[in-house]
């Protein structure tokens, strides 16, 4: 008798897949812009998130979605910021699939919602695998983690579409070496935007936010 093998690896990610293309169907037609924020543990997901509620929100309706293994933590802080928020604790699981994203969107009601922010669960490795629907890649690196980490974690940094260089103000402090850092990831992914920015001292947000705007502006347009 035949040993039949079972690729349980791309079985997962092809029904995510699946998922993935069914949300961005939903996202579009409701003309919501949907960002995918991933990084390592503590690298500033949450801190990055409340500035650009300050800087968009003006302008923007805007949700967001916590993805933890455990507690609410941080959607209490978004919360206290009067913006919607769905909190999900996957209870082990090490990244954020499509699955999980279409419970939550029925949670948070996304009608009306220009921009939703996916944070992931804080982890460098497999959450640049599981496609969410969104539109945008963004990923944080921050300057205490290291400049070396795209040569040890590349699939996130070839997969983002932006690149948000955090805590800078802490850079006197490290060894960090941006002109190594920026050229090494570059090499590896030559259309990412980076943006060098504090998430303490809001420098660089500005820019970025200019340039998530004109991104949301572009899509919309793009839906007709
Ligand atoms: N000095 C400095 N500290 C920062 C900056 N951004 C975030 N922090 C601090 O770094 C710590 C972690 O920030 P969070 O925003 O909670 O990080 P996170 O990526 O959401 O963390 P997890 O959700 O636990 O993965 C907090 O103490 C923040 O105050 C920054 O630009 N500069
Ligand atoms: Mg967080
Ligand atoms: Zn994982």
């Amino acid at each position: 008798m035949s040993v039949k093998t079972i690729n349980v690896n791309k079985d997962i990610l092809g029904v995510n897949e699946s998922l993935a293309l069914n949300l961005r169907k939903v996202f579009e037609s409701n003309k919501t812009f949907v960002i995918n924020l991933m990084a390592a543990p503590g690298a500033g997901k949450t801190s990055t998130i409340l500035k650009l509620i300050e800087d968009l929100s003006g302008k923007f309706s805007i949700g967001v979605i916590e993805g933890d293994i455990a507690s609410d933590v941080d959607s209490r802080k978004i919360q206290e910021k009067n913006i919607d928020v769905v909190q999900i604790n996957t209870d082990g699981a090490c990244h954020l699939d499509a699955n999980m994203i279409t419970a939550a969107c029925s949670g948070l009601g996304i009608e009306g919602k220009d921009l939703i922010i996916i944070e992931n669960v804080g982890n460098l490795v497999c959450p640049a695998e599981f496609n969410l629907g969104e539109n945008l890649k963004v990923m944080i690196l921050s300057v205490p983690e290291g400049h070396d980490k795209p040569l040890k974690y590349p699939l996130m940094f070839t997969e983002s579409q932006a690149l948000l260089i955090n805590k800078v103000d802490l850079a006197p402090y490290t060894d960090f070496d941006m002109e190594q850092f920026q050229k090494t990831v570059k090499a590896m992914n030559p259309s990412i935007e980076m943006f060098p920015v504090s998430a303490k001292t809001g420098e660089g947000f500005e820019q970025l936010a200019t340039w998530i705007g004109e991104r949301i502006q572009a899509f919309k347009k793009t839906q007709g």
